[in-house]
């Protein structure tokens, strides 16, 4: 069979009428890194209504460097400013957890759109003040959204899709887990992430927050009650010594580990269906695991990050001797997100998610519609995070998450 080449737009050319979208983007660690690459590709391959133009980076030290690897047009170093700034329109925010609630309100006060990373906020009360400043920006028209990326693998989009349609049925069991294992070496340094002050929390928000999400995102349902365990496993470690985040290096003397390690959690669905949780960054062995098996009355579904082209899935209604998990290859135009990809069978990696939500985001502000997740969605996160500590210091009661 002939294979149709998908047309693969040009960046914008002189000329090209799209009304521009100038983005400010505020930190610029791995997730700098990653956002980047989405605002520089997704306009390349997708037909977007709004030009976003990489204008502005901001870092306190640095951003010079990462703007020009980057391709950012111009790099500052004071936030406040930027968000001042006429010539701005969109402010991406990429920091630790401490500082997304200040720039994150100034900003949406200030009438740019805001996307901010996950998980929204450090606490409840910053993640209520967020959606109190979304909800008023939005009647201004200023949209914003929270970077819960995973929703756009277009395996776990079309899974939702699945599930949607019933071809699941009802779901009766939901085992959703994140597991990494940077963390194992005890000597591995106190980075920002192992900070309560700066990270909020450890695993449970850094990376449960993703499989809480994406539970809700698949299933259509919030997580109403839970009880859970957390713990940290290594309590004290050497200080940072160079670098930072994920590559900083280990200094001489030794400091204290403020946050979890090790999350588990059960949870009650709004049907009622069971949920497990866990999450991780002392799997031995497990680098980005972030899995999800959804059993169902008709079907199955399961999805591991570690394989995001596929997807399981089981369909309990076919006759007996034709029963099995089937391995579906997502990489058809029809599946979600692919028409402007690659041919046929030819893979989409981690980084694809990040133009998939530029995509969603740009689209929303062009369309006058709220993008989801919203930060209402990320607050409720927030809840879930939050009743999951509370559970634990109860002695693992069940605790509601207020949703
Ligand atoms: C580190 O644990 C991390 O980068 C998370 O912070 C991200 O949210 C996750 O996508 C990958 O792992």
């Amino acid at each position: 069979m002939t294979e149709t080449l998908p047309t693969v737009r040009q960046a914008q050319q002189p000329g090209d009428a799209k009304p521009g979208l100038r983005i400010a983007m505020i930190g610029h660690g791995f997730m700098g890194a990653a956002h980047s690459q989405g605002w520089r590709v997704a306009p390349r391959f997708f037909d977007l209504p709004l030009h976003p133009e990489m204008a502005v980076l901001v870092g306190r030290t640095g951003a010079d460097a990462s703007a020009a690897a980057w391709g950012w047009g111009e790099a500052a170093t004071d936030w406040r400013e930027v968000i001042a700034r006429d010539d701005i329109d969109v402010i991406d925010i990429v920091t630790p957890g401490d500082t997304h609630a200040e720039i994150a309100v100034a900003a949406l006060a200030a009438g740019k759109h805001v996307l901010c990373e996950k998980p929204l906020a450090n606490t409840v009360a910053e993640a209520e003040a967020m959606d109190a400043a979304a909800t008023d920006a939005a009647a201004r028209g200023v949209r914003s959204m929270v970077g819960f990326t995973y929703r756009r693998v277009p395996a776990t989009t079309f899974a939702r899709d699945l599930v949607a349609q019933g071809r699941i049925g009802e779901i009766r069991q939901v085992r959703a887990e994140y597991l990494q294992d940077w963390l194992t070496d005890a000597e591995s340094p106190l980075t920002w992430r192992l900070d309560k002050e700066l990270a909020g929390s450890g695993a449970l928000g850094d990376i449960g927050a993703h499989a809480i999400d994406l539970t809700e995102y698949i299933t259509g349902q919030k997580v109403t009650t839970v009880s859970g365990i957390i713990e940290t496993l290594v309590a004290e470690r050497p200080v940072l010594g160079e670098g930072s985040g994920l590559s900083g290096t280990a200094g001489t003397t030794r400091g204290p580990v403020t946050v979890d390690d090790l999350a588990l959690f059960t949870g009650r669905l709004e049907s009622g269906a069971l949920a497990s949780f866990e999450a991780t960054r002392f799997r031995t062995g497990r680098k980005n695991a972030l899995r999800i098996e959804i059993s169902g009355s008709k079907g199955a579904i399961a999805f591991d990050l570690e394989r995001l082209n596929e997807l399981e899935f089981y369909d309990a209604t076919l006759p007996e001797t034709q029963l099995g998990f089937q391995r579906i290859l997502v990489t058809e135009h029809d599946h979600p997100y692919l028409a402007p990809w690659w041919p046929t069978g030819h893979m989409l990696g981690y980084e694809h998610g990040f133009s998939h939500q530029v995509v969603d985001f740009v689209t929303a502000i062009a369309d006058g519609t709220q993008p989801r997740p919203s930060f209402a969605d990320g607050l409720h996160v927030q809840r879930v995070l939050d009743a999951v500590e509370r559970s634990s210091n109860a002695g693992s009661a069940w605790t509601p998450t207020g949703s």
